[in-house]
C-alpha cells in the first residue's frame, strides 16, 4: 500500500468530500507500515474495501414546522463496515451535515467500535435538520418523519442507531416510538440511549464524558501523572461535556471552561454541581449559546464572545463538541498558557496540524476513538442489556465501562509503542482498531 496513490486515487473520486479524505488519511497514515507487513492484506485488498462503506441511503424528509409551512431536509444513513458485527453508530442532526461528514464518522466508527472489545460494526448518520430554535413539537415531527424511512434500514441485529450531536434522550425517545409504530416489533434493542422506562441503560447518557475521563486517568497514570488539582478546558455544553464535567469534578480536576458556537465561559474557581445541572437546561432549551451560563451564575462564569475554550488557561484540554475544533493556532495557543495534554473527545475534534504540534512539542495528545469510545460502548452494554431483557446496576455498567477503557487504553499502548519508551496514542489506536475489522475481513472472504 501506498498511501499517497490512494489518497490521490480517493480524492479524485470522492471531490470535495474534505472530512472523509481526511479521516482516511490520518488512519492510512498510521496504518501503512503494519500494512505492508502482511501480503495477505494486500491480496485481499483489504485497504481499498475498507475505506468505502458498505452502503448509503439517502432519504427526503417532509415535515410541517409550527407556523403550518412545509420543510424539507435530506436524511442519511451511513453503514460502514459489518466485519465484526452488526452495523452500530450515532445519528447527527446539525445544519451542516454531509455525506462527507457522515462518511468520516462512518469510518471512525469503524475503529472505535472493534477498540470496544464488543461486537459492533460501524455506521453513522444523520440530517441536515437544524434543532436550534426548534420547539420540542417540531424536533417530535422531524423525527417522525425521519424515522419513515430509517425503519426499513435497521434492526436489532443489523443496524443499531444512537445519539450523536442534537440526537439525545428525547430525540430516541420520539424515534423509538414511531419505529414501533411503522414495524409492529416491540424490540427494545433497535435504538440506544433510551430513557429508562423503555429499555435504556443507566449511565448510557454519562458514559461517553465518563469514559473519556477513565482513559485520561490511564493515560496520566502511565506518564506518571494524575488528574487531581488540575485545570480542565472543556469545549462544548453538551450531553458529552456535561459527562466529562461531572467525572473530571469528582476525579478531584477543576473544569475552568466550557464554550459554545457564541464563545467562551471562564470558570476560575471551578465549575460546581449546579452549573453541570443547568448545562442540561441550556440543552433542552435548543438556544445553543453558553452565554446562557453566565447570565444564570454572574459571580461564576465570565463570558467572552467570539473566543475558544482554549484561550483559556489550563493543564488538560478536552475538545467536546465538534470535529476540527482545535486548530495549530489554537494548539499554539494551548501550548503556551502551561497546556501539557490534550484528550480529544470529540470525533475527529484536532485538526491534523494542531496533532502534529502537539506530538512535536512534548503535550500528551490521545485521539477520539480512543478516548470518546465509551460511550457507543455502553451502547453495546444497552444492547447486551435488552437481548437478554435485563437491567443492569449503575455500578455494574460503571465497572463494566471503567475495565472496557482501560483495555482500549492497553490496546493502544501495545500497539503505538515506540522505540523511545514514548506512546503513539494515534498510531497505537488506528492500528489496533484496523487489524481487528481487516482479519474478521479476511477470514470472511471476498464480499
Ligand atoms: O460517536 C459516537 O461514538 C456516538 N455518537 C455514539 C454511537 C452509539 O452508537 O452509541
Amino acid at each position: 500500500m501506498n498511501v499517497q496513490n490512494i489518497m490521490t486515487y480517493l480524492s479524485a473520486k470522492h471531490p470535495g468530500e474534505a472530512e472523509y479524505l481526511q479521516a482516511c488519511q490520518e488512519v492510512l497514515e498510521s496504518i501503512e507500515e503494519v500494512y505492508n507487513k502482511h501480503p495477505e492484506f494486500e491480496k485481499a485488498k483489504i485497504v481499498e474495501r475498507i475505506v468505502e462503506p458498505d452502503r448509503i441511503f439517502t432519504f427526503r424528509v417532509t415535515w410541517v414546522d409550527d407556523k403550518g409551512e412545509v420543510q424539507t431536509n435530506l436524511g442519511y444513513r451511513v453503514q460502514f463496515n459489518s466485519a465484526i458485527g452488526p452495523y452500530k453508530g450515532g445519528l447527527r442532526f446539525h445544519k451542516a451535515v454531509t455525506p462527507s461528514m457522515l462518511k468520516f464518522l462512518g469510518f471512525e466508527q469503524t475503529f472505535k467500535n472493534a477498540l470496544t472489545t464488543l461486537p459492533m460494526g460501524g455506521a453513522k448518520g444523520g440530517s441536515d435538520f437544524d434543532p436550534v430554535g426548534k420547539s420540542d413539537a417540531e424536533i417530535m415531527r422531524f423525527c417522525q418523519a425521519f424515522m419513515l424511512e430509517l425503519w426499513q434500514c435497521i434492526g436489532p441485529d443489523q443496524d443499531i442507531p444512537a445519539g450523536d450531536v442534537g440526537v439525545g434522550g428525547r430525540e430516541i425517545g420520539y424515534l423509538n416510538g414511531m419505529y414501533q409504530k411503522l414495524a409492529r416489533e416491540y424490540h427494545t434493542g433497535v435504538l440506544t440511549g433510551k430513557g429508562m422506562t423503555f429499555g435504556g441503560s443507566l449511565l448510557r447518557p454519562e458514559a461517553t464524558g465518563f469514559g473519556a475521563l477513565y482513559f485520561t486517568h490511564h493515560l496520566l497514570e502511565k506518564a506518571g501523572k494524575d488528574l487531581k488539582g488540575k485545570t480542565i478546558a472543556v469545549s462544548g455544553f453538551g450531553n458529552v461535556a456535561w459527562g466529562a464535567c461531572i467525572k473530571a469534578t469528582e476525579l478531584g480536576a477543576k473544569v475552568v471552561a466550557i464554550s459554545g458556537p457564541d464563545g467562551v465561559c471562564h470558570i476560575p474557581d471551578g465549575i460546581t454541581k449546579e452549573m453541570i445541572d443547568y448545562m442540561l437546561v441550556m440543552r433542552s432549551s435548543n438556544r445553543n449559546k453558553v452565554q446562557d451560563m453566565a447570565d444564570k451564575f454572574p459571580d461564576k462564569a465570565k463570558f467572552t464572545a467570539g473566543k475558544k475554550a482554549w484561550s483559556i488557561k489550563c493543564d488538560i484540554a478536552l475538545p467536546c463538541a465538534f470535529q476540527n475544533e482545535l486548530s495549530e493556532d489554537d494548539a499554539k495557543e494551548l501550548k503556551a498558557n502551561g497546556c501539557w495534554c490534550c484528550c480529544e473527545v470529540s470525533n475527529m475534534g484536532c485538526q491534523p496540524e494542531a496533532i502534529h504540534y502537539f506530538q512535536k512539542n512534548g503535550v500528551l495528545f490521545a485521539p477520539g476513538k480512543a478516548v470518546n469510545a465509551g460511550g457507543v460502548a455502553t451502547s453495546g452494554l444497552e444492547m447486551t442489556q435488552n437481548a437478554a431483557h435485563l437491567n443492569w446496576s449503575e455500578k455494574e455498567v460503571d465497572d463494566k465501562l471503567h475495565t472496557i477503557m482501560q483495555s482500549i487504553h492497553e490496546q493502544c499502548v501495545q500497539f503505538g509503542t515506540q522505540a523511545d519508551g514514548s506512546v503513539d496514542y494515534v498510531k497505537g489506536a488506528n492500528i489496533a482498531g484496523f487489524m481487528k475489522v481487516a482479519q474478521a475481513m479476511l477470514e470472511q472472504g471476498i464480499v
